[in-house]
């Protein structure tokens, strides 16, 4: 018990590291705003993406392309998946629109374009409450754990 609570501490001091370090980030090399996840390896074979949680306000955040990026710096490959959220890609030459479900090998990085339609479709479709999407590795997570959170602002 004593080092279970020693380790959620210290996932959470380096949650609060990264929150404090300025993501999301603009990027001076190009006109997008770039949201960073990173994967981290927890005890008992479970994975998070952090941070855990991201706000994101359409009035500033969707003036430019939505970037997400995924770092994996640990030793497993893991999924990023956000039930949905779709991504935009380019196939032959069409665009077209699919769900975010990202796969990410050890010490690599992926990016993707965020469809921002869906997004706004269920923004006009709810209530006063904000829209909410789920994230997590699906290979690596807990029974009782309900992932990331992004929320939609007003
Ligand atoms: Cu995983």
């Amino acid at each position: 018990m004593r080092v279970a609570r020693h380790s959620l501490l210290a996932v959470g001091a380096w949650l609060g590291s990264i929150l404090g370090s300025g993501i999301p980030t603009m990027p001076s090399a190009g006109w997008t705003k770039e949201i960073l996840f990173v994967a981290r390896d927890l005890e008992d074979q479970q994975a998070v993406w952090l941070p855990r949680k991201i706000i994101l306000q359409p009035s500033t955040d969707f003036t430019e392309p939505l970037i997400f990026r995924f770092d994996n710096p640990t030793a497993r490959t893991h999924v990023f998946e956000a039930p949905g959220l779709f991504e935009s890609i380019e196939e032959n030459g069409v665009r077209i629109t699919r769900p975010v479900r990202i796969t990410i090998a050890p010490e690599e990085s992926e990016q993707i374009l965020v469809d921002r339609t869906q997004i706004t479709t269920d923004a006009r479709a709810g209530t006063n409450e904000p829209v909410r999407y789920r994230f997590y590795c699906p290979l690596h997570r807990a029974d009782d754990d309900t992932g990331g959170t992004i929320i939609i602002g007003q």
